[in-house]
């Protein structure tokens, strides 16, 4: 009989790699998770979600240390979650960036086609795509056919590992999917990113530690989800009969003033403007407006839908960091139960 399925995720540290691995666990995966080599701080922070996760550590450009994980685990699914994540650093590193999150998919797809069993059968491959590839698109919602127009060297990295995925489907039939995330967050959703970034100020300013924050370019609207459903729909993707590429999204949009409401509200401060400042020095040398999903084909043939609102979360994330200011308590995988529940 076969035993359970095994899992490789890149990037396990990372929120969705948290999400992804504590999910594909409570399904009875036996789950091996990489971590960026050298990091003793991000390591220290990912542990205390990752129990029943075994780790090591990998340095994505490093096609030979991915082959010797293909060899040693022999995944049946790998989620390649882990990249340079910071849209807004992402000018600052931009060749960093092009390996990490173009060049190095391109060479897990070629070690993928060294891997075939002689049925011409390797694991399935999930590529972390985003709706950052539509940037400065012309239609809303987008869907998996909206044309590309990447707005930094982040999304134009990821729209090249994007038709890289697509092409290695076309060109070799290897089972490979995109799942394009538009922007999803939760408690563990890192400080450089406007969420986060928030709903930390919120609690701070409501703890007395501080009195402001500063802020970028305010005109700018998201379709914010929830992490937790997120990978959900990337577990779903791999389980589906054919590999595809697939928009996961809410369909609603919020503008920054809106994240800016419900978070200092949620902190019992009011008015945020009173705390605000701009900060032209955060504003990025193109932008993205606004975008909004259209997760029409996801629900139609995964049965994937969005589970948690856009308030829910940043209250959510408001709480948790005044949990976080108040116990001094960083890390700890309380924080992932949620508040409304305890
Ligand atoms: O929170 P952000 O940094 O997220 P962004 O750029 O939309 O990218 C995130 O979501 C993508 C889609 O899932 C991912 F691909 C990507 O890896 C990342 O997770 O910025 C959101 C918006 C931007 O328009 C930015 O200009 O908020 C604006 N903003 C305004 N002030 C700010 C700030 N962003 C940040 N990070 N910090 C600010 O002070």
């Amino acid at each position: 009989m076969a035993g359970p399925a095994t899992a490789l995720i890149t990037g396990v540290g990372g929120q969705d790699g948290v999400y992804l691995a504590r999910e594909l666990v409570s399904h009875g995966y036996h789950v091996v998770g990489t971590l960026q080599p050298g990091s003793e701080s991000s390591r220290r922070s990912a542990l205390p979600y990752l129990d029943g996760v075994v780790v090591r550590e990998l340095d994505l450009r490093d096609a030979a240390g991915f082959e010797a994980l293909l060899e040693e685990f022999r995944p049946d699914e790998i989620y390649n979650l882990a990249a340079f994540s910071s849209v807004g650093a992402s000018w600052d590193n931009r060749e960093h960036v092009a390996e990490v999150n173009g060049m190095a998919v391109l060479r897990m797809l070629d070690s993928l086609l060294r891997h075939r069993d002689r049925h011409g059968s390797c694991a399935r491959f999930y590529q972390a795509s985003t709706s950052e590839m539509f940037g400065l698109s012309k239609e809303q919602p987008q869907t998996e056919d909206t044309p590309h127009y990447p707005r930094s060297p982040y999304a134009v990295a990821k729209s090249f590992a994007h038709y890289l995925t697509i092409n290695y489907r076309e060109s070799y039939d290897l089972y490979c999917c995109s799942g394009i995330l538009y922007n999803h967050e939760s408690p563990l959703r890192g400080r450089q990113f406007v969420t986060r970034k928030i709903t930390r100020a919120a609690a701070e300013i409501a703890c007395g530690v501080r009195d402001r924050v500063s802020l970028g370019n305010l005109a700018v609207e998201r379709d914010w989800g929830a992490a937790s459903d997120y990978v959900s729909a990337m577990r779903l993707l791999l389980q589906h009969d054919e590999p595809g590429d697939y928009i996961i999204a809410t369909g609603e949009s919020h503008s920054l003033e809106q994240l800016l409401e419900v978070a200092f509200e949620s902190a019992g401060l009011g008015d945020p403007w009173r705390y605000v400042d701009q900060d032209p020095a955060l504003i990025r040398p193109t932008d993205v407006g606004g975008l909004i999903g259209d997760a029409g084909k996801a629900r139609r043939q995964l049965g994937w839908e969005p589970t948690v609102r856009f308030e829910q979360v940043v209250e959510e994330m408001v709480q948790v960091d005044i949990r976080r200011v108040q116990s001094g308590v960083e890390e700890s995988a309380d924080y992932l139960v949620a508040t409304s529940s305890l």
